[in-house]
């Protein structure tokens, strides 16, 4: 229901994500649309005032209406377009269905297979979130719900993008953050493939971001952070690493012929975005020990 304003004084609901003793992140709710505790974990769904139809995983978080574009155009195209002809692509986690749809934006994807172990998040995200759902009904698209991390052990050289859509590094996701997972999304890799994984705020948790560098640099010999802007996770400033076996650079004309080829239509994300992401700020260099 949607929380009417008092008559008198100001009530306010906010919802609230708990960082630090002295840092937390609070939406003001206009109204609850869903809460439950799945096998997994608490799933909510509400209606904020500043970001629209909010998705949060035990009270983290995962995605908005108004800024999604930010955090799923970001994680899937820079991969998908520095592959020179992605066909065959694998999601792990991503429920809400935000990765896949960017990722079937590429009409040379033959097929998109995501695993994901919370079958609760694919419907929920399929009730109030179908700007993010609605490529689970595109035929190339096949849904697998189980442990990614699992998954990995039966699949090899099948994948020429990689994604993982993970959510913070606790519980069930952080085995999703170590060098044996990332072998096994090597392994399920063809050649030339290309993996990628979000790698959360380097700003306030640094460790975790350069843990994960770590881990897929030292499974692939090529290995890039990048960075990007998510307004409603903690501090705004979020990154990604991708690793590969092949080549992470692309020139800008190459860019550009394959937005334009591909016909992408795009908010965020543009070849000069694209190639503006091989730069870090100074911190963040010395942080991976870059310089
Ligand atoms: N997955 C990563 C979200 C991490 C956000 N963390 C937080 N707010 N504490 C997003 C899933 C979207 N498809």
């Amino acid at each position: 229901m949607v929380i009417p304003e008092a008559k008198e004084g100001k009530a306010e609901i906010w919802y609230t994500e708990y960082h630090t003793d002295d840092l937390k992140l609070s939406l003001r709710v206009k109204r609850f649309l869903h809460t439950e505790l799945s096998r997994f974990q608490r799933i909510d769904v509400f209606e904020s005032h500043e970001f629209g139809v909010t998705l949060a995983l035990d009270s983290r978080i995962q995605t908005t209406e108004r800024d999604e574009f930010c955090y799923h155009e970001m994680l899937v195209h820079p991969a998908m377009m520095t592959h020179p002809n992605p066909e065959r692509v694998l999601i792990i986690g991503g429920g809400d269905g935000g990765a896949a749809r960017e990722v079937l934006k590429h009409p040379t994807v033959k097929r998109v297979v995501q695993v994901e172990l919370d079958e609760r998040v694919v419907e929920v995200s399929k009730k109030y979130m179908p700007f993010l759902s609605a490529s689970f009904s595109d035929p190339r698209h096949q849904l697998v719900i189980g442990d990614g991390f699992d998954y990995l052990e039966n699949v090899t050289s099948e994948f020429d993008v990689v994604i993982v859509d993970s959510t913070d590094p606790i519980g069930e996701a952080k085995k999703l953050f170590t060098s044996e997972f990332y072998s096994g999304v090597k392994d399920s890799l063809r050649e030339g493939g290309i993996a990628v994984g979000q790698a959360e705020t380097p700003f306030l948790y640094p460790t975790i971001t350069k843990g994960l560098y770590e881990v897929v640099k030292q499974v692939f010999s090529n290995v890039k952070l990048y960075l990007t802007f998510v307004p409603s996770y903690q501090s705004g400033m979020w990154s990604f690493v991708m690793g590969s076996d092949g080549k992470l650079e692309v020139d800008r004309a190459t860019l550009e012929a394959r937005y334009r080829e591909r016909g992408l239509q795009t908010k965020f994300y543009n070849p000069g975005v694209h190639l503006g992401l091989s730069e870090l700020p100074n911190f963040l260099k010395s942080l991976l020990g870059l310089e």
